[in-house]
């Protein structure tokens, strides 16, 4: 943080004070902290003050001030963004706002199957009151204890269901949002069908705190499972976990709730490095595959299906040996293994992500391919691909050569990312598949997104925040 701080526009403090009450403004350093950092490390801002708005109200009065003393704004969840997206830049002139306190959850209709929440309730929560309601709210992911419903809409995040219920964006009916200038949008609709004009609401999803603060969501619920069944399996290689899942989806589509790749480093370093987590099977292998299967009808006959793909995929010569969950405690040991990628990979040392897609077909070709080019970039580094394989999603990370300096590492970062971009964009890939784009990869949407593509977007930018305060410096170059 720069020593001296800017100090704030006259009066803005004190009038932001007067909106919010005490509880609303931090203004201390110590308290600031927490909110100036990324969860990965990457970037460390300065900010005039943090707000944290208890309504919808209180946040369209202290936008509206902000604006009027043309103070730029970074909307913040969970804190939890891959990019840098939730983070101030250092100049210390920015706002940040924190969601956290808007943390209700205003109506759950079991009938339209149909649940309001405002944008600071914990994903977590969401989930657990679904679930109270005996209904399921779908979306999950390794940081579903602190991401944010504000914060998984403004990313589009995927996560580990997306093969069976989509993104984020497709669990979301309607929207309320603060806009730049301060003007309430309620657009808390509950309809699956509702064509009138253009999607506003799909602007704001993935738009990453740039265009406005969503404050509340209307958000898609389903049947709850009756019955679930989890599988934690060896392969041979990168082309068997796909003939794996076509094993699966061919069977019965219905069927499949998640598909992960996992390689035989990224497991190692799981068990290594998270206190109980344990490897399931007698022996290691290079490649595993995660299966889950879900099913609301109470006799949907999971386990013989289960057990049935896996002993045809052993007999190919697909699958090595697998351990199938025989209790919850079990199913959610199995899932842990992959959950705790993120965190294992953390405590290893410095790693670059590259959170990339391709269609599916190609995802063993990107893993083959990516490993290779990288291992030779940065000999006695390790590639630790593994992700949402049945959408195509693969993380494609690069963990630092052991007892390298992790900044010398570090000081790769671009020269690695670019490798695997250029494989990515020969199979038709993304290079942002559900992280988004935040900070850390404004640069590359020249190359992926330029001429019209990129043009609309400024322009739309333009139109929606002409003076560029919400969330300056992010998704836009
Ligand atoms: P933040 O990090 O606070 O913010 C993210 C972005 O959204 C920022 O640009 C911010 O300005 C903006 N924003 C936040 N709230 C609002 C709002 N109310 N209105 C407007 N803009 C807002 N992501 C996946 O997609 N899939 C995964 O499987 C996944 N797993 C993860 C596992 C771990 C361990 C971690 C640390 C992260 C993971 N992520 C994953 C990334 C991250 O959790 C998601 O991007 C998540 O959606 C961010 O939610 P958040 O509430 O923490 O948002
Ligand atoms: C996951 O799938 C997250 O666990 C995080 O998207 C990926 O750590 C990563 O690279
Ligand atoms: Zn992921």
């Amino acid at each position: 943080m720069p020593d001296a701080l800017p100090s704030a526009p006259a009066g803005l403090l004190a009038a932001l004070g007067a909106a919010l009450g005490p509880r609303g403004l931090l203004t201390e350093p110590a308290d600031l902290a927490p909110y100036l950092t990324d969860w990965r490390g990457l970037y460390r801002g300065a900010a005039l003050c943090v707000l944290r708005p208890a309504t919808t109200e209180e946040l369209a009065a202290a936008v509206r001030l902000c604006a009027e003393a043309g103070v730029a704004m970074v909307p913040q969840g969970g804190n939890t963004s891959m990019v840098g997206g939730a983070t101030p830049d250092e100049s210390g002139r920015q706002v940040v706002i924190s969601l956290a306190r808007m943390n209700r959850i205003r109506d759950l209709d079991p009938v339209d199957m149909t649940m309001t929440a405002e944008a600071g309730v914990v994903l977590k929560a969401a989930q657990d009151a679904a679930a109270a309601a005996g209904c399921l709210f779908p979306l999950s992911l390794g940081a579903e204890g602190t991401a944010t419903i504000g914060g998984v809409l403004s990313t589009n995040a995927g996560g580990n269901t997306t093969v069976r219920y989509g993104n984020a964006r497709e669990l979301m009916l309607g929207l309320e949002a603060v806009l730049p200038d301060g003007q309430v949008w309620n657009g808390l609709r509950r309809l699956r069908k509702d064509n009138t004009g253009y999607a506003l609401r799909h602007l704001l999803v993935g738009a990453e705190g740039t265009l406005g603060i969503i404050t509340a969501a209307v958000l898609r619920l389903f049947p709850r499972p009756r019955e679930t069944e989890v599988a934690f399996c060896a392969v041979r290689d990168e082309d068997a976990a796909l003939a794996l899942f076509r094993r699966f989806r061919d069977r019965d589509e219905t069927a499949l709730r998640a598909f992960e790749y996992m390689s035989g480093t990224g497991v190692d370093l799981a068990v290594r490095h998270i206190e109980g987590v344990a490897h399931p099977l007698a022996t290691r292998a290079d490649h595993y595959a995660l299966v889950d299967l879900a099913s609301s009808r109470p006799d949907a006959g999971l386990r013989r299906l289960m057990e049935d793909v896996l002993e045809a995929a052993l007999e190919a010569g697909e699958v090595l040996d697998a351990a199938i969950g025989g209790s919850e405690a079990q199913r959610a040991a199995l899932w842990r293994i992959r959950e705790e990628h993120p965190e294992a990979q953390k405590r290893e040392g410095a790693s670059v992500k590259n959170d990339v897609s391709v269609p599916v077909s190609r995802v063993p070709e990107l893993i083959r391919r990516c490993s290779a080019a990288l291992a030779a970039l940065v000999p006695g580094s390790r590639p630790v691909p593994f992700g949402h394989l049945g959408d195509g999603n693969i993380h494609m990370n690069l963990m630092q050569p052991e007892g390298m300096d992790p900044a010398a590492f570090l000081a790769r970062s671009d020269d690695i990312m670019d490798a695997v971009n250029a494989v990515v964009r020969e199979l038709g890939g993304s290079f942002s598949a559900e992280h988004g784009i935040g900070r850390l990869k404004t640069d590359m949407m020249e190359a992926w997104r330029g001429g019209a593509e990129l043009d609309l977007m400024r322009r739309i930018k333009a139109a929606v925040d002409p003076r560029g305060l919400m969330n300056p410096g992010k998704v836009l170059p």
